[in-house]
Formats: C-alpha cells, structure tokens, sequence
C-alpha cells in the first residue's frame, strides 16, 4: 500500500465521523443558513476540533460565505477542506530531516501513547536513509521498558545502550552520547519514561537530560518529539499545553490515528499550540509512519 492509501486508511474513522457526517448533515439543507452553520459547529466540536479552533473556522467560513455569496450547502464543504489545509499548513515542517546530522533526538510524552514504537519506526527510517542510529534507554522506570526498545534495536538492527531499571536517565544518556562520539554514529534516539509526574520533577528531568547533550554533545542538531495519542481527542491538547511548558518540543508525533475517529485534534494541535505535527503513527507496524503533510491530510479526510 502506498503512503496515502495507509494515510487514508488510517483516517478512515475520522473520516466516518467527520465527513460522514456532514455530509449527511448537508444532504439534509437546500441551501446556506444559520441552522445549518450551527450544525456544522456542533460536528466540529464534537470531532475534536476543540472550541478555539472551531470558533476560528466557524469565522472564516461565515466570512468567506458572505464574500463569495456562497448559498449551496456543498460548496461549504469545499471551503472547510481548504481552511483546514490552511491551519495545518500554518505550522508545516518536514517529518525529519535525515541530513540533519550529527542528531540527538529524545522523545517525550504520557504512558502508553506510543513514544517506544515510534522511536522503533524512526530508527528504521534513519536506517533506511543510510544514517547511523544508537538508542539510548531512557525509561529506566517502567518494567520491562529497557527490553520493549531492545526488542526495536535488534528488529531494526540497531545498538541500544542501557543500565539497569531504575538508574538515572540523564546518566543513560550520558553513556550514549560518550559512545555515539566514540563510534562516530550519526542518529541518538532517546527513550524517555511515560510516568505522570509532577510538572517540577518532570522539568527538573527534563532539563538533567538537556544538560548532558549540551555538554557533551553541543553541537549536534536538537529535536524533541512529543508523542500524542490521537484516540485521546481533546486530552491530547491538554498534553501538548503541558509538556510545551516543560521542555522544548520540536514538533508531535501523533500516533494511533488508525485507530482514532478524532483525528479533528491534529487540527487543534496546529492552531492553538502552533507546534507542527510532524510524523504520524498510522498503525503497529514498522513502516507504519509517515511525515506529514497538509495537503495529504486534508486530502485524506476529504476526498473519496
Ligand atoms: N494502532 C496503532 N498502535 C500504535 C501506534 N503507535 C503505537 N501503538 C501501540 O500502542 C501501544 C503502546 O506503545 P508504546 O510504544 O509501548 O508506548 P509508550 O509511550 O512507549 O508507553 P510507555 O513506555 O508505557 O509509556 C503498543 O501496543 C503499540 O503497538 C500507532 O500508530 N497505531
Ligand atoms: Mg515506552
């Protein structure tokens, strides 16, 4: 399958639950008014759209009715499409830059949201790309976290460097980074643990973490991905507004989207954090991630 067939299999139950219904709610109008500028207010709350985000499209949409005297309900689904790219293509950044090395990379979010899968993913995109990748098994706190990531690296065919649970991450990742220097490798991924911790113990981790790529590492080329899991909707968001105010996000990987009916959030994420999303998890798989694109998306959902 191609990369925009799993983009839009992946979608296939945002799709359902946005575009399906409007669709249905537009069958059921002859022509454009108030009521049924309501219901398709309502849709976008519920798809997760969010009440910031759906109260700026509703505007422009309304704005854009009047200017271009649009009366036909379906014309308003075109205009929809294009708003939404416009969001989205707001914030648009590439998935990863594979030349952008030497990179250290850590990856940050929530218990469960898919941060060891998609580093599984990225160190096989690395891979493929001819770079040199090391992992580093930063969640030292989780139960068998340390041979979730080993199972990645040996699947991959990739080294994972690693102490024992319950260690310190900053030192793991220190180790890492004195042997990425020592074997010259080009891509270190950074684990990271999933636990809810306060905001001050999460900072403070945070920034031990940072600290040691600076110093030993201090010029190499610097992401933070945020893993969000796209079947949490709006929880999602709540997420992002939390973790951008503890560390530095680079940009989102929104997993499990082929699982979710409330893809509407990656529109959230555009408008109201301003942080791109940059990869998308379309399903358990290895090459089950792709960078994402505006136009794609909105393709995706949109079209049949
Ligand atoms: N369908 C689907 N499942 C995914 C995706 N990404 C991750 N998962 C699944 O989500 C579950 C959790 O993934 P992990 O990678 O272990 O998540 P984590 O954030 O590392 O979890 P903790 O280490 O416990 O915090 C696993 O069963 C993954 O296979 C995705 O894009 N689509
Ligand atoms: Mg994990």
């Amino acid at each position: 399958m191609g990369f925009f067939d799993k983009l839009k299999q992946g979608l296939k139950k945002t799709k359902e639950n946005f575009v399906g219904k409007i669709d249905k709610m537009l069958a059921g109008f002859g022509v454009v008014d108030e009521d049924m500028l309501d219901e398709l207010e309502d849709i976008l709350i519920m798809s997760d759209f969010g009440v910031e985000t759906t109260d700026f499209i509703m505007e422009e949409l309304r704005a854009r009715i009047k200017s271009e005297k649009i009366t036909e309900p379906e014309k308003v689904k075109a205009v929809l499409q294009e708003e939404i790219c416009a969001i989205l293509t707001g914030t648009a950044a590439p998935g990863i830059d594979t030349n952008a090395v030497p990179a250290v990379i850590t990856v940050i979010g929530v218990n469960g949201v898919g941060k060891t899968t998609s580093i599984g993913k990225l160190a096989s995109r690395y891979k493929a790309a001819g770079r040199s990748v090391l992992l580093a098994a930063g969640d030292t706190f989780r139960a068998a976290a340390i041979e979730q990531l080993g199972v990645w690296a040996d699947r991959v065919g990739v080294d994972m460097i690693r102490q024992n649970e319950g260690s310190d991450p900053a030192a793991v990742l220190f180790d890492a980074c004195r042997a990425a220097k020592a074997r010259g490798t080009e891509v270190l991924i950074c684990d990271t643990a999933g636990r809810l911790h306060n905001k001050k113990n999460l900072m403070a981790e945070l920034a031990k973490m940072n600290k040691v790529v600076e110093r030993e590492m201090p010029d190499v080329h610097r992401e933070t991905f945020l893993v969000l899991d796209a079947t949490t909707g709006q929880n999602a968001v709540n997420q992002a507004r939390a973790f951008s105010e503890v560390a530095n996000i680079t940009g989102i990987i929104l997993t499990k989207l082929d699982g979710s009916s409330k893809g509407g959030i990656v529109v959230s994420i555009c408008k109201e954090l301003g942080i791109p999303v940059r990869l998308v998890g379309v399903g358990e798989g290895i090459d089950d991630m792709q960078p994402f694109n505006a136009a794609d998306f909105a393709r995706a959902l949109f079209e049949d």
